[in-house]
Parts: structure tokens; sequence; C-alpha cells
């Protein structure tokens, strides 16, 4: 089975898959310091490495990983080599999605090459998604099928990457069913960080199939190199599910590791034979290794960003900028950080010119889809306080002018300003422009690194996570749905059935459960939920105090600390509800 080994004896949580699992390294970071938090992300991104694991599944590094990314590299050859009529289309939900997006801009390095555009994404929900959580769209195979075509009108050969690093997402699903329909125009790829056996077997409505029964199909086919699969395991994320982190690197990774081979000094990939290729693979992913220690060699000025009260803004400049773009929109999904004044924003340098999404701005969806510096300077440096922080990302490329001027006048306004630099001191880098493709490739990730680093850092010190879950996760699609279920399990030690049950309570804000709620099915559920708050913390605290008066705990993780492993702990929730409520009004 692509993905795993023979045995998976010393495997632990077997009923879940790797992306799913919580991470035996940071079952104690809701506990750590700053720098300690730093220090177990530092561990977990370190896994995406691992050559051996005791777990045995398919890893990175391993020759049969890195045999079907040289086979991958070879059909984007193919279209680079043919460009008419031709597409590599790179699509996904979430973050996933906005990697799509991301790496898509390689199209800006053919156009430095002056060769032919190939590149396109498609993320669920359509742009807005770049800069929101949308969580919803993940869940329609049909809306992915539909917007895989019309990005392909007319295309004669498709290289399709659909992204899910969990294998899940069933708009990647639909995607997928109609590549393997239609073989004369497409070839599919699909990327993920499980083994194919443990993709979603969820029933789809609708559909006659389920991610899982689509992977196997694609494994199949997979043998006569009519379509590929790349699922090594990068290990559980930090923070349980949050395919955000380790997921997305690993994605960023693996893609660029492909589409670099023919960008880096402009060798076309033909002149290569395959173990020329198979060895460029190896090295750039030694190069992005490299770049993840380096990072984590920051460790104590990453664990200083750590530490902030009010709302956070990421003024970034050049493509840098939508890392703290994407990295502000997920803290909301994520983390259920929504409060206005605590809210964490991201701004690009001249708004969506430099973006150069699809559908062109999107300001008018409202305040948060403003992403301008100007922007910044209207709507949020007038009432900036000092409890606000601001992270100015630039590089050596940017105009450092306007960098210092920006930084002036936020500096008016809060001492709380930092930078995330990145320059090189290697002449041949500074004079030979294709050269430094390599190193921005790697700045980003390292960007991306910090940037998850004190958005996840600063959550946990906020109280917003409990060992390694988050707890306040909106309950949005299928999968949080399922997700949120599974946490009321583990947290109250209560039966499936109880928890589903106080999960459609919160979500229904119902004493009791009516036949007109269960009989409505798990979208329809989700619809409900995406208005309701605070919805897992809600049922877990009812879950766990009976008899208790409870409040919309603010931290529900003090609830369950104060359950302890043992019975309840009844006067210490009362206790604690008390401080809650008191301290509400
Ligand atoms: C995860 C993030 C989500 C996922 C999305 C797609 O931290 O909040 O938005 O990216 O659910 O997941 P997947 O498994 O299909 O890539």
């Amino acid at each position: 089975t692509p993905g795993t080994k023979q045995s998976e004896s010393s495997d632990y949580e077997p009923s879940l898959p790797v992306t799913e699992k919580s991470n035996p390294l940071t079952r104690d970071i809701d506990r750590a310091s700053p720098s300690g938090i730093v220090g177990m992300l530092e561990a977990c991104d370190a896994q995406m490495f691992q050559r051996e694991t005791g777990t045995n599944y398919q890893r990175l590094f391993d020759d049969q990983v890195v045999t079907t990314l040289t086979e991958v590299a070879k059909r984007v050859e193919l279209i680079l080599k043919d460009p008419q009529d031709s597409l590599v289309v790179l699509s996904g939900c979430g973050t996933s999605g906005r990697l799509a997006f991301f790496i898509s801009r390689f199209n800006e390095a053919l156009k430095q090459l002056n060769r032919t555009l190939v590149y396109s994404y498609i993320i669920a929900g359509g742009d807005r998604a770049l800069l929101s959580s949308q969580e919803a769209p993940e869940d329609d195979p049909e809306l992915g099928m539909l917007s895989l075509q019309k990005v392909c009108e007319g295309k004669k050969r498709v290289l399709f990457i659909g992204v899910s690093c969990g294998l899940s997402a069933p708009f990647v699903a639909g995607q997928l069913d109609f590549c393997l329909q239609h073989p004369e125009v497409y070839t599919p790829v699909l990327l993920g960080f499980n083994p194919t056996h443990q993709a979603r077997d969820e029933p789809i409505p609708g559909c006659t199939f389920t991610f899982r029964s689509v992977a196997q199909r694609l494994q199949e086919l997979a043998q006569r190199r009519k379509a590929f699969l790349i699922n090594p395991a990068v290990g559980p994320e930090a923070i349980s599910g949050s395919s955000r982190m380790k997921g997305g690197s690993a994605t960023k990774i693996v893609l660029e590791v492909v589409f670099l081979l023919y960008i880096n000094k402009g060798i076309a990939a033909s002149k290569k034979t395959s173990c020329l290729l198979h060895s460029g693979i190896l090295q750039h992913m030694r190069e992005y290794e490299r770049a993840v220690e380096m990072t984590y060699q920051h460790r104590e000025g990453i664990a200083a960003l750590v530490e902030n009260e009010g709302g956070v803004c990421y003024l970034g400049w050049g493509p840098m900028a939508f890392l703290g773009l994407m990295d502000a929109s997920e803290c909301n999904p994520t983390f259920g950080a929504g409060e206005r004044k605590k809210r964490w924003r991201g701004f690009i340098r001249g708004g969506y010119k430099d973006l150069n999404n699809n559908e062109g701005p999107l300001s008018s969806l409202g305040p948060d889809f403003c992403i301008a510096h100007e922007d910044f300077l209207h709507q949020v440096l007038p009432s900036l306080t000092d409890r606000d922080t601001v992270l100015l990302i630039y590089t050596q490329s940017d105009d450092l002018h306007e960098v210092v001027n920006l930084g002036r006048k936020v500096r008016e306004k809060t001492s709380n300003i930092h930078a995330v630099h990145h320059r090189t001191d290697s002449v041949e880098a500074l004079l030979n422009k294709l050269c430094i493709f390599d190193t921005f490739w790697q700045w980003e990730l390292s960007t991306k690194l910090v940037l998850n680093a004190v958005s996840t850092g600063a959550h946990i010190l906020k109280g917003k996570i409990y060992r390694n879950h988050m707890i306040d996760l909106q309950v949005t699609n299928s999968k949080l749905y399922r997700r949120a279920a599974r946490l009321l399990q583990k947290l109250s030690g209560q039966a499936e059935t109880e928890c589903e049950g106080a999960l459609l309570k919160a979500i229904y804000r119902a004493d009791k459960l009516t036949e007109e709620i269960t009989s409505c099915d798990i979208t329809a559920h989700t619809q409900v939920a995406r208005s309701a708050k605070k919805v897992v913390p809600l049922a877990l605290v009812s879950l766990l105090t009976a008899h208790c008066v409870v409040a919309l705990a603010p931290s529900v993780c003090e609830c369950v600390r104060a359950r302890g492993n043992g019975p309840c702990d009844y006067k210490a929730l009362w206790v604690l509800n008390r401080t809650i409520q008191v301290s509400a009004t």
C-alpha cells in the first residue's frame, strides 16, 4: 500500500489517520513556556524529514516517494515543452487551496525565463477563501468537479494535482473522480500525508465514491503511471489535526522540489536522466531541511514574539506577504480567535495588484478583505496601541526605505514592532538572479514556520489549547464535526452517542434532542453550527459538569484540568464557573 510499509505494530492511536493523531511530542504544549513551545514545534517539524521512525509509514526521503516525484516531474516537463492547450492545475481546500495559489506563482519564474505560463490554481470557495475561512465548500464534490472543468475548458492535456493533507476533502475527491473519468485529458496526482488505507471512507452524500475508493483507483492506475499518489507520512501535527502547519509546509516542499527542477539556472529537465532528477529532488529536500533547522536557530527570537496580548498585524512586502495573509486568515477557524480588537490581520504592500489572484480585488466584501498597506494606514494604524503587535516581513529585494518609513509610523503607536527579514551574503546569489530562486523558496518556508509558531504559540498562551487539542474549533464541515465528536469522547470519557448528543445540543442550543434535530444530516448540522459560538466548549463543559451552573467558558481548558484524570471535581468547576461569570459581567 503506498504510504505504508508492512507492519504498523508500534503505531499508537491506530484508529486515527496520521494527520488526526495527537503528537506525543506536544502533549504538554499547553503548559510550556514560550521557548518550550517553540522547541516542541521544532521537534515536530523535524519529523517531516525523519528517515527512520518506529511506525513504518512511508517517509519523504523514501526511494519510492522520490521516484514518484521524479515521474511527476517528467509530466510537468511534457507540459512545459508543449504548453499550448496544456495546464498544470493545483487545487485544494483551506490551507491546501491557499498553498495551491501560492505555489502557482511559479508562473512568475517562468515569466522571467520567457516561457509560457502553465500553472493554475483552484481553491474551494473561490478567492475569498484565500483570505478568510470558507470551510463548507470542502464538502462539495460537485463544486470541485465543476470548478476544475471551468479552469480546463479547451485544454487537451492537464496535469491535475489535488492536495488534501488528510486524504479527506470531498471537493478534491470529486475532482480526482472527474479526472479518472477523462484519462484522455487528465493525469491525476493526489498529494496528502496519510497512507491510502487511512483515507477517509465516510460516504459522500450524492456520490457513489468515497475519498478512499478514489485513492484506491488512483493507486491501481499508479502502477501503470497513469496516475500518481504522493503520500508520505510527516508525523502528526503539533496541534492535532492542524494541517496548516506540517501539512502545509510539506505540501510546499514536495511541490516545489518538483517544479524547481525546471527553473533552476534554466536547465531543461530533458537533458537530465531520471537518476539526475532523482538526485536533484533529494538535494532540494535537504536544502529545505536545512532551512527548517536554521529557522529554529532563532528559537528565542521567535519565542519573544509568541507573547502578545492585543491584535497582531503582519505587514509584508513581495510574495512573502501572502504568508502573513494566510497565517492571519487561519487563526479564526483554528482557534476561534474572533474578537475584533484581538484580530490577526495581514497586509500586502500593493494590495490585490501584488496578490495577482484570479478574481482580482475583493475589498468590496468588507474591511477584512482590505489588504493593502494603505488600508492598514487608514483602518488599523489610528487605533493601534502598545498592546498590539506589528510584524514586518521583507527581504533584501524589497524597498528598504519604504520598510523604514512604514516602521516609523507604526513605532509612534506601539513599541511592539518586530521584523522577519531575509538576506543573503552570498555574492554568487546576488550576482545571479536565477541562483537566488532556491533561497527565496526556503525563505518562504522559514517565514511560514515563524508565523505559524507565533500564532499557534500565542493562542496556546491564551488558553485556546488543551494538551495538544484545539478546543474552540468551528464545526463548519463534516471533517470538523467528526473531529469535534471524537475530541468530546476523548476528553469527557463518555460514550459516542452521549458526546454526539451534547454536540448537537450545543449546536442547536437545545435542552433536548428533538426529532427535528436528529433527522437532519451532518451538512444541515454544520450549517447551523456556522452561526453558533463556542459549540465544542459548551458541549464539553455540559458533559463534564452535569449539575454545575455552566457558563460559556472563555478558557474551557481550565474546566478540563479541574476535572483531572479522576472523577469530576465539581467544586473546582463550580468555583471556576463562578469566576468566569463574575469576570464576564
Ligand atoms: C487546517 C486548516 C484547514 C485545512 C482544510 C483542508 O489547519 O484550518 O482549512 O487546510 O480543511 O484540509 P485537507 O486535509 O483537505 O488538506
